[in-house]
């Protein structure tokens, strides 16, 4: 009888096209290669190193769902997945780098910029000369960003931006700020904002116990004059920023898994090479049936992703079905980094063997880009008819 493989039950790899497993395993080989030899100083110090995004863009890791006419890869969806998959079984920190840059930044502007601000901005960040970064959420506009007070002001030859956005990935160090703000008239507009833009700051958040290799901090703007050249002329209201996020959750809903995979597979190892009572922990029943339980929830929250995945590349599918697999991925993969760090007992309370550091990673994860239970609700309005969180 055929041979149960304990890393890839379904044979994920072989519903891949030739294309995708290639891309896969370049950036797998990017992620152990270059990534791991960091990953333990980039977090114990809250070190971001911003050569991380020159080195992605020359393997063609960033915009990979973005034209090639722009310098992205055009692969698609599923690819899009699979480098975040391999890049967040190194680190949570890193994927978010990517993501940001992909979808957050790279999408938007493809999506609803001008012919020239696709020239302009879409070649460098695709190859990382340029970085990028989103801001949606405000100090008191987390989960409601409909009710955010930014503000966009018309004056002579563009708009005066004021407000504060925070938490937002990447700010600290980047050239490109897609920043979403409220006109005149209440509608949400996007703002292509630069460094060195008069007025706008974006200090760092210190202190976070989780993401720590991924630089986080505020963007503050203090009547930044923005030209009506960067202003984002293709979209109005929520669907703008939702856009970005509906590639961006897609993205972390492979990311998620893949750190689970990398707990599994860690757990998986060390519970055959330790031995307790005589013989391998792994022997033990109780054992078996956590490794059964986390192979089973990855397997087919793998399968999930590609499914959608190939729904995306065929069209539009409902944007629930996001919302299940970013909510899924994310409280699964919470679970099994728990399990696989109470199995390695005090060990896995150590930083070199990587478990606390996905846990703490994921926490954040299950946190941004909606929450755990935002994306319930959204859910649960889809399947009721009745908006939860709404007055
Ligand atoms: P709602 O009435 O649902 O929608 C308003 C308008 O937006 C449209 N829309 C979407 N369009 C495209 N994609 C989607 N997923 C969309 N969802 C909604 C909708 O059709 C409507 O358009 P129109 O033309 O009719 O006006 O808006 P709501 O205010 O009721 O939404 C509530 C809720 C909870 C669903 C929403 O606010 C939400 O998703 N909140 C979560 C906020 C969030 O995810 N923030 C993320 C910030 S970015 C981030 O975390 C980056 S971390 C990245 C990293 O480091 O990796
Ligand atoms: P809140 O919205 O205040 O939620 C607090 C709690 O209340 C949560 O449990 C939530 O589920 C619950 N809750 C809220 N409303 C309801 C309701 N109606 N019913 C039931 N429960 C509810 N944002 C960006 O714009 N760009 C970025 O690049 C970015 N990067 C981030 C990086 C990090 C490290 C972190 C931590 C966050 C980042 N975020 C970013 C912000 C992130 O998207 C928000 O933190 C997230 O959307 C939640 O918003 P909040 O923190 O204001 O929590």
């Amino acid at each position: 009888r055929e041979v149960f493989d304990w890393a890839d039950p379904f044979r994920l790899e072989e519903q891949l096209t030739e294309e995708e497993r290639l891309v896969a395993t370049t950036a797998r080989d990017y992620a152990q290669d270059r990534l791991v030899p960091r990953v333990v100083d980039a977090f114990r110090n809250e070190t971001t190193d911003p050569a991380i995004f020159r080195e992605m863009g020359e393997l063609g890791l960033l915009g990979p769902t973005v034209a090639p006419a722009y310098g992205g890869s055009g692969l698609g969806y599923v690819a899009y997945g699979l480098i975040a998959r391999e890049i967040e079984r190194v680190d949570s920190g890193y994927r978010s780098m990517m993501s940001v840059q992909s979808s957050l930044v790279m999408v938007p502007i493809e999506a609803f910029g001008t012919e020239e601000q696709k020239q302009r901005y879409l070649p460098k960040l695709a190859s990382g000369a340029w970085i990028g970064c989103f801001g949606l959420t405000e100090p008191n506009h987390g989960s409601d960003p409909g009710s955010m007070v930014t503000r966009a002001v018309k004056v002579a030859g563009g708009y005066s931006l004021s407000g504060a956005k925070t938490w937002i990935t990447n700010a600290p160090i980047a050239d490109v700020f897609v920043v979403w703000a409220k006109t005149g008239d209440g509608l949400i507009r996007g703002f292509i904002l630069e460094k060195g833009f008069k007025g706008l700051s974006a200090p760092a958040i210190h202190g976070k116990v989780g993401l720590k290799a991924s630089i986080t901090g505020e963007i503050v703007m203090d009547d930044v004059f923005v030209p009506e050249e960067n202003l984002l002329p293709g979209v109005t209201g929520l669907k703008g920023p939702f856009t970005c996020l509906n590639s961006a959750r897609f993205g972390i809903a492979w990311g998620a898994l893949g750190a689970a995979e990398d707990c599994y597979a860690t757990a998986r190892r060390y519970v055959l090479d330790r031995k307790q009572f005589g013989r391998p922990l792994a022997a033990n029943q109780l054992v078996q049936k956590k490794l059964a339980d986390m192979v089973t929830e990855i397997a087919l929250g793998l399968q999930g992703c590609l499914r959608l995945g190939r729904m995306k590349e065929n069209g539009h599918p409902p944007v629930e079905l996001t919302s299940i697999l970013k909510r899924n991925s994310c409280g699964k993969a919470l679970d099994i980094a728990r399990t696989a760090r109470d199995m390695l007992g005090g060990n896995g309370i150590s930083d070199e063997f990587g478990i606390a550091r996905h846990l703490v990673n994921l926490e954040v994860v299950n946190t941004y880009e909606g929450t755990h239970d935002i994306h319930a609700l959204i859910i649960g309005r889809a399947a009721t008819g009745i908006a939860a969180f709404a007055t």
